[in-house]
């Protein structure tokens, strides 16, 4: 029996092997084709915008386009079905230009389907988009290995996408994008190769990672220690979802002054942390918790919701008519924030917000956070001599995603049940298992440190190569440092190949593997670089304290 879909790409996929029916998190059999034949299309884009720079003929559109393409397919973010028949016409198009401009020139691809296969209308890109998918490829580990390559190279555009909007751009990540989605077209790459190329993704990662910091803190400033408050006031209010900072700093602008507060929801929290948005009295705390909960707090907060990227879950009629897309975001019937030259209107939400009640509170207090690398560089001498006092033992990374499944209730058990002489440093959904947890301090330095939002987890990274530093260690793996990661979706994705390729080893991920990791890949992965899951929380505590 044929399946109507098949997407293994999160790590709620269906039974631990994929989705072949509808996706659990809601995307429906023709969406997820139509996202396969999206990944599809742009492999022909790329390979003809490659061509064409070679002749100086090359379009920044083509990179914007596949760089969008590749993360409205990121899980939770797009389930519009006319938003990708919409793309996949206009990716038509942009194709066919670029082979015009390079119909003289000779190349591996001109002759391959991604270049030739077209579709006029939604029923023909819907019998394309049945046969394009990872199911296409017979060979297990290569269709593992390709996979995880196309889902690094989503969060990778996650990552750029982000730096791009705030002016940041850089060719080499943008050529890498390309070069690897035509890559994974070529069936003649063995099993060697494409863990080569898997690794060439993790360090491309790392720049992409690199640069987004860069464009964060040049635009925003560092993140500083901050409290966040927990509760609500009594004013009318929008919520802020999502991880693009630039909407949230038009969306203060445009409210400052009208009467109208503005909160955050799940990922966009760690915006309090950033000197540039501490200017707003609007700008009011956070509401709530990680993005699975949203269909009960966006219910309560009784205002308008803005969801500028991922995690979306379908909304409930009761409070879909407040919900908000923009960017890459959608979802059938749900009202868009359209951009036009960088900016966006929001006039439309303000004046829907005057309309509602203000939010119910959900609790109350203030957690700490803004703990990204600048921070906890000036904070080295005291780690450093807690650590050499015995005062801390041992950091526990933490970072990635947070996601509804029961097993997830491990990472508050562990956080909770860690000696009281570890931190845990963390950054993305995640940390809301654990970080209204009472967890202390050492000396002062909390025991939770929160970096910030997955698109900081690189700040994880330069704190452990600061430390390597600071205890003249010759290896990152000699750090009293473990790694204990939740993930979800394909931001997690990058990240594990980011820390794969900085050398970092025994990570251990979880609450499951990839689904996407065939058999003999994870045996390379164990044998390599010693990655593994979790078990029980008493075992696995064991495990790490040594
Ligand atoms: Fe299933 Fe995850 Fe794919 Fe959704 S994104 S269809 S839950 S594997
Ligand atoms: Fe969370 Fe979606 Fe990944 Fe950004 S909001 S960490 S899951």
């Amino acid at each position: 029996m044929s399946n109507a879909m098949f997407c293994y790409q999160c790590q709620e996929a269906a039974r631990g092997l994929g989705c072949n029916v509808r996706g659990v998190c809601g995307k429906t059999a023709d969406v997820a084709n139509l996202q396969d034949l999206l990944i599809y299309l742009m492999k022909g884009i790329a390979a003809a915008n490659i061509k064409a720079k070679e002749i100086q003929q090359d379009e920044d559109a083509a990179v914007e386009f596949i760089v969008d393409g590749l993360f409205a397919t990121i899980t939770n973010a797009n389930f519009d079905r006319d938003y990708f028949l919409a793309k996949i016409a206009q990716g038509l198009a942009l194709r066919d230009k670029l082979k015009q401009k390079v119909q003289l020139r000779d190349y591996f691809y001109k002759r391959h389907d991604i270049m030739e296969w077209t579709a006029s209308s939604p029923e023909e890109m819907d019998q394309k988009a049945a046969q394009v998918g990872f199911m296409s490829i017979p060979d297990q580990n290569i269709r593992s290995l390709k996979a995880m390559i196309i889902y690094g190279l989503k969060g990778m555009a996650a990552y750029y996408k982000h730096a791009l909007v705030l002016g940041y751009s850089d060719e080499e990540i943008a050529d890498f994008i390309q070069k690897t989605l035509v890559a994974t077209v070529d069936e003649e790459l063995t099993v060697e190769q494409l863990l080569d190329l898997v690794m060439k993704t993790g360090q491309t990662g790392v720049k992409a990672m690199a640069l987004l910091d860069k464009a964060n803190t040049q635009t925003y400033g560092h993140p500083e220690i901050s409290k966040v408050n927990l509760g609500v006031r009594d004013n009318p209010a929008i919520l802020i979802s999502g991880h693009d900072l630039k909407d949230l700093e038009q969306l203060l602008e445009q409210t400052k002054g009208s009467g109208v507060d503005v909160y955050t929801h799940g990922e966009m929290l760690p915006a309090h942390y950033y000197p540039a948005f501490k200017k707003y009295d609007n700008f009011a705390g956070n509401y709530g918790n990680a993005w699975w909960r949203q269909d009960k707090e966006f219910e309560s907060f009784n205002g308008p919701v803005i969801l500028t990227t991922n995690c979306l879950i379908p909304p409930k009629d009761s409070y879909k008519d407040r919900v908000y897309a923009a960017n890459i975001v959608g979802f059938e019937g749900v009202k868009r924030i359209e951009e036009k030259d960088g900016k966006k209107d929001f006039s439309a939400v303000i004046e829907h917000a005057k309309k509602c009640p203000p939010p119910q509170a959900l609790e109350q207090g203030e957690i700490v956070g803004g703990f990204a690398h600048n921070t906890v560089f000036g904070l080295a001498d005291k780690v450093v001599d807690a650590v050499k006092s015995g005062a801390i033992k041992r950091f526990f990374v933490m970072a990635g995603c947070d996601g509804r499944m029961r097993s997830r209730e491990y990472y508050t058990e562990f956080a909770s049940k860690l000696p009281r002489d570890t931190v845990i440093l963390t950054a993305g959904c995640a940390k809301y298992r654990y970080n209204k947890l009472d967890l202390g301090d050492i000396g002062g330095i909390p025991r939770v440190l929160d970096a910030g939002q997955c698109n900081d987890r690189y700040s994880l990274a330069l704190i452990a190569l600061k430390l390597k530093e600071a205890f003249g260690l010759d290896d990152v793996n000699k750090l009293p440092v473990s790694y204990n990661i939740a993930w979800y979706e394909q931001k997690a994705v990058i990240v594990l190949l980011a820390l794969l390729s900085l050398g970092v080893k025994n990570i251990h991920l979880g609450p499951t593997l990839p689904a996407f990791v065939s058999p003999a890949v994870k045996d390379v992965l164990i044998e390599k670089f010693g990655l593994a899951t979790i078990t029980d929380v008493e075992n696995d505590l064991k495990l790490f304290m040594g």
